[in-house]
């Protein structure tokens, strides 16, 4: 009787001893929040990326588990306050500022692809602009638009300005841009699996950031385009383009406009059957996305994943505010309603 008390009693020390141990390693990851100002930690978990809901798109399936360990996320997207910081510093020039060498340009295309206009190959951004009537939205460029002179520091071209914007998100980076500021800053780009496992909030299956409730009826949680794409705008959640950062209720996590505002860049390559070669690999540990870009409709493109949608999303278009909504873009092409956030890996005394 009495060594069956002393068992119990060891092993109740060993139960507190455990308990303690992680509570005083969650106060040191909460002590460590203030040291890094403007970032989120992301408690790691096992969940099933993608989506196999009826309104899906084919590249979100199949859904397939994955595991992420724990980091730390910009709370909003990098603004331009914080990129002009990163330029004073650096002296860094984005690519939508540099004349495109067509030479080197050529060497990625498909073989026999014609030199565009010289005119095209001046330095300049793709900027948003509305239709004057309802279209078909089976081609986009009848509201892209490639605007000479335009970057982040004119979003809409010369005598356009951010001076007043200091607290929107930077927009006409492309991602090799979104990269050398990342490590500028010590960290680094989210992959995808990190960012919508973010995005959820720490929600069971949600498809959207807040949870179920459809962005269209219920209270406006986030910016993204209301009326009809992309001719009409009634602008309800009071923004036509971008809208300054923690405009809208954060997510579970605290991070803001993980739907909407603008997309953001990942680091990983984009390919449309990643989650059918993952599926097959049983439970992804930390993916980081495959070895090279495919996306069958411009096989000859390098592309990047974009998350999250952004201000001219809706319904009847993309629906990118969706957590499990993934496209691929150019990777070297900067536009007005991209831009990004980053994250960082936990210090080892965080492990
Ligand atoms: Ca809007
Ligand atoms: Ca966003």
């Amino acid at each position: 009787m009495f060594k069956s008390i002393i068992t119990v009693l060891i092993a109740i020390a060993i139960f507190f001893s455990f308990y303690f141990l992680y509570i005083s390693k969650r106060s040191i990851l909460i002590n460590n929040q203030r040291s890094n100002p403007g970032m989120a930690l992301i408690p790691g978990g096992q969940y099933f990326i993608g989506s196999n809901k009826p309104d899906s798109y084919s590249n979100e399936y199949p859904k397939h588990e994955v595991k992420v360990s724990s980091f730390w996320m910009d709370v909003h997207e990098v603004t331009n306050y914080q990129f002009m910081e990163f330029v004073n510093q650096t002296g860094y020039v984005t690519i939508a500022e540099k004349e495109i060498n067509w030479a080197k340009m050529k060497k990625t295309l498909h073989p026999g692809t014609l030199k565009p206009p010289d005119s095209m190959l001046e330095p300049g951004s793709l900027i948003f602009q509305a239709t004057n009537k309802p279209v078909s939205l089976d081609d986009e460029m009848q509201w892209w638009i490639w605007k000479k002179g335009a970057n982040w520091r004119h979003p809409h071209g010369p005598g356009s300005t951010i001076i007043n914007k200091m607290n929107y998100p930077v927009v006409h980076v492309a991602w090799d841009d979104a990269v050398a500021f990342a490590k500028w800053a010590g960290k680094r780009l989210p992959t995808e699996a990190e960012w919508e496992w973010a995005a959820r909030g720490g929600l069971m299956d949600p498809i959207y950031p807040w949870g179920n409730n459809s962005i269209t009826k219920s209270q406006t949680k986030a910016n993204f385009w209301q009326g009809i794409f992309p001719f009409m705008n009634t602008e309800k959640d009071g923004f036509y383009e971008s809208s300054p950062v923690k405009s809208y209720d954060p997510n579970g996590y605290g991070l803001y406009d993980m739907a909407g505002n603008v997309w953001e860049w990942c680091n990983d390559y984009y390919n449309i059957a990643t989650y059918k070669i993952n599926k097959e690999k049983g439970i992804c540990i930390n993916p980081k996305g495959p070895d090279k870009s495919f996306d069958p409709n411009q096989p000859d493109i390098k592309k990047r994943v974009v998350r999250g949608g952004s201000f001219l999303c809706n319904d009847s278009y993309c629906s990118g505010y969706r957590v499990s909504r993934r496209i691929g873009t150019s990777q070297d092409t900067g536009l007005i309603h991209t831009g990004f956030r980053c994250v960082m890996d936990l210090g080892k005394s965080e492990l």
